[in-house]
């Protein structure tokens, strides 16, 4: 078999995105997902909605709603096997005509030359040899992560069907760090986040994320938070993903799927970091039998994944973003162009977006699980991916695995 072959046969599931922050549209192009799968097109535009939410978004929300359009692949509401391609629309596009026209026009903007530290300008200006950052800022802006929701949103019913399922809550904006008496119940939590404006379920700390916000919003203190987000995955199977070799690990593939979001500077899988203050006896989870209990453990220290498998256990993963790098009190920076001292450059932004990343970090949990599930369980229908899954499930149900979670 041919290294080309060999790699066709490895991608079952891929997706590309496209577009600007104020360009014309949000695509993606799915591939693999199998045939048969009826998407909720409700329930897809929720998820864009949850995105756009929470406390310390700026005017841009105001001008979008971002709902999907599906342009091939799906009949009837049905995946047919085929490619999907999905836009989501900008609609601030038509206030951006003079600077980001797809087609030449006369009278161009002038260049932007401020980079702002901590976003891709500088680096971009230089890797792409551009002497303006607006090609910079538009592929590099989280506005983005839309399509990625929205690439998310579609194979969560995949993952339904598998049953599983992907909340999320925050648990830190600007320092202030939520608390939660166990046990811990993930589905009360989640619930609670959601009807909470800063995605948090401990309404003490909700309150004072929200006064830390306002300081930010309030001239005089201007600034930018950051903060921590939990994502869970429930009721997944053991052993999706695999120890064998570096790339099919799921905590490498989910770990790098929550790198990827704008902003993202660390990422931890159950205990995370702090395994490196106790000792391995109270690190690792005992494990036990019950009749009718099947397989348990105490705790959750693993996060769910074990040698890059998942083991039955909630998967637990929480993401670190780091406050905004557009500031609305710029830091210093120097003119690409000049070399002179200036300040970066602003035009709008969030506050904090530390809720939505929470909805993004689901997304791209939902986008490495399915890539993983695919893998475990294959078909080109939505039958045969469920005809492997059940038989798998009765195989590990006869050697003593019950799901409880
Ligand atoms: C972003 C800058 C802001 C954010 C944007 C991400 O955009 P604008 O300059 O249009 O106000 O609002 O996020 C979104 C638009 C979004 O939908 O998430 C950036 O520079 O990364």
């Amino acid at each position: 078999m041919t290294a080309c072959a060999l790699e066709r046969k490895a991608v079952l599931f891929r997706f590309l995105t496209a577009g600007e922050s104020h360009g014309p549209t949000l695509s993606a192009i799915i591939e693999g997902l199998p045939a048969n799968l009826t998407l909720d097109f409700e329930a897809i535009n929720y998820q864009l909605k949850r995105r756009q939410g929470g406390y310390g978004r700026g005017a841009r929300q105001q001008i979008e709603t971002d709902t999907i359009e599906i342009t091939s692949g799906v009949r009837f509401g049905r995946t047919m096997g085929g490619p999907i391609t999905l836009n989501v629309r900008n609609r601030d596009f038509e206030n951006w005509l003079d600077r980001m026209s797809v087609k030449p026009i006369d009278g161009q903007t002038p260049p932007i030359t401020q980079p702002r530290p901590g976003h891709a300008d500088y680096a971009g200006m230089l890797k792409y040899h551009s002497d303006d950052l607006r090609p910079i800022l538009e592929r590099s802006s989280a506005r983005n992560t839309a399509a990625l929701v929205a690439v998310g949103a579609i194979c969560r019913p995949l993952l339904q069907l598998a049953g599983i399922e992907i909340l999320s809550h925050v648990v830190v904006i600007g320092g202030v760090e939520a608390k939660f008496a166990p046990p811990i119940d993930y589905r009360i939590i989640a619930s609670r986040a959601e009807d909470s404006v800063v995605r948090c379920a401990d309404p003490e700390a909700e309150a004072r994320m929200i006064a830390a916000i306002d300081v930010c919003m309030a001239e005089g203190t201007r600034d930018t938070l950051g903060g921590v987000f939990e994502v869970v995955a429930l009721g997944c199977p053991p052993g999706l993903g695999s120890f064998v070799h570096w790339d099919r690990k799921l905590d490498a593939r989910l770990a790098a799927a929550m790198m990827s979001i704008q902003a993202i500077k660390g990422v931890e899988i159950g205990m995370g970091f702090g395994v490196g203050y106790i000792p391995g006896s109270k690190v690792h989870d005992a494990l036990f039998f019950g009749a009718e209990a099947g397989f348990t453990r105490g705790t959750n220290n693993a996060g769910g994944i074990e040698g890059g498998m998942t083991n039955g256990e909630p998967i637990v993963i929480r993401a670190a973003m780091k406050p905004l790098s557009t500031l609305p009190v710029p830091l210093a920076s120097v003119d690409m162009q000049t070399k002179e001292p200036v300040k970066a450059h602003f035009e709008r932004s969030d506050v904090c977006a530390v809720p939505a990343a929470a909805t993004i970090g689901e997304a791209m949990a939902a986008i490495a699980l399915t890539g993983t599930v695919l893998e475990k369980f294959g078909g080109d229908s939505v039958e045969e991916f469920t005809r492997n899954l059940q038989s798998y499930l009765a195989d590990v149900a006869a050697r003593g695995f019950v799901p409880h979670n």
